[in-house]
């Protein structure tokens, strides 16, 4: 008898799952029948059929190469007014349709000035006349808001700039000496920084500091499962970036990095040196280091100059010391070469 019933259930379930097959397998025919293309950075095509989180269908690609953002300032169109004061004119445009591999297989929907992340890096002296002619080409609203010494209409937040074209220029004098951010600044906030919209923003002392190699670092990352978790971390944006390329720099030259940390979600990010320690500069609003030390925590948004030179020929690592950061694409490579006659030493 019980084994004529569970016979029987077998038969049941066997029936059940066969119907409902049936009934099911039409529709997992029609979803394999579409077909969705994407085109990488470097031009390849690729068909897929399966399931594409956040799609955006685009031939819209973004290549970005990490070492040339590493040590590219924008110094802006000059020109001298008529009290003599220097002015500098940018244009920046916003876009928020591009997609980018940002790691082997990976794309994902950046939101762009001037068409990458970070966008460019703005850099004038203290005193200087900045004019940022923004236009968004975006399909969202966006804004530049400047971490900084303005006034409240420059200030990027209530003057919000409509998409399709939308433009405002922001003008103000660069103040104070010191590294800082600009981002978006429409709602919801969060989104708008984690699809990439923010770069970094230098203003000169009017001395000027010592002659050095200087590196721009921001620290940023991406949550491409959508869970409000950054699923990569990168100096500069793609994963591992430097530790497959490494920063050639040499011994007994003054090394300077402009590091910005624009990580949302986790409210911490930190960066460890290597065989070395660093002078500290917070916010690089003081010209006398705060810290020497070979380790800085830095919250949203937190900033500052660091400031070394190796002694020693060799190849250093740096890195996030929170290790799931650095596990998931936070570290690079200093390759140190020998300089003993450099010019630019640190003292000459
Ligand atoms: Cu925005």
């Amino acid at each position: 008898m019980i084994f004529t019933r569970s016979a029987l259930m077998a038969l049941l379930l066997l029936v059940t799952f066969g119907v409902s097959f049936a009934i099911l397998s039409p529709i997992f025919t029609d979803a394999q029948l579409e077909q969705k293309t994407f085109v990488t950075h470097s031009g390849r095509v690729i068909e897929t059929s399966g399931e594409v989180l956040d799609p955006v269908y685009t031939v819209s690609t973004v290549d970005f190469d990490p070492d040339e953002f590493l040590r590219n300032f924008e110094y802006g169109r000059i020109s001298i007014s008529d009290n003599g004061q220097t002015i500098r004119d940018y244009t920046i445009i916003a876009e928020d349709d591009k997609v980018q591999e940002i790691s082997p297989g990976v794309f994902y929907n950046v939101w762009t000035f001037n068409g990458t992340v970070p966008g460019p890096t703005i850099r004038a002296t203290e005193g200087d006349l900045v004019r940022i002619h923004f236009i968004n080409n975006g399909s969202k609203s966006h804004t530049m808001h400047f971490h900084g010494i303005h006034p409240a209409e420059m200030d990027g937040v209530f003057e919000i700039v409509g998409g399709n074209g939308g433009q405002f220029t922001y003008e103000f004098e660069a103040a104070p000496v010191g590294v800082h951010p600009y981002h978006c600044h429409v709602m919801p906030l969060e989104e708008h920084i984690v699809h990439g919209l923010y770069g970094v923003f230098i203003v000169d002392p009017k001395e000027g500091r010592p002659p050095a190699d200087e590196l721009v670092m921001v620290l940023n990352g991406f949550d491409t499962d959508f869970d409000t978790e950054n699923n990569f971390y990168a100096a500069n944006t793609i994963p591992f970036y430097y530790q497959h390329h490494p920063i050639q720099i040499n011994t007994d030259q003054l090394i300077r990095i402009y590091v910005v940390n624009m990580i949302e979600f986790d409210p911490i990010n930190n960066f460890h040196l290597h065989g070395n320690l660093y002078q500290y500069y917070p916010t690089g609003t003081d010209l006398v280091p705060s810290f020497y030390t070979d380790m800085i925590t830095l919250s949203q948004t937190e900033r500052g100059i660091m400031e070394f030179q190796y002694d020693y020929p060799g190849k250093y690592l740096f890195h996030a010391h929170k290790v799931e950061f650095s596990e998931k694409g936070w570290v690079g490579l200093f390759l140190v070469k020998s300089n003993s006659t450099s010019e630019t030493s640190y003292g000459n």
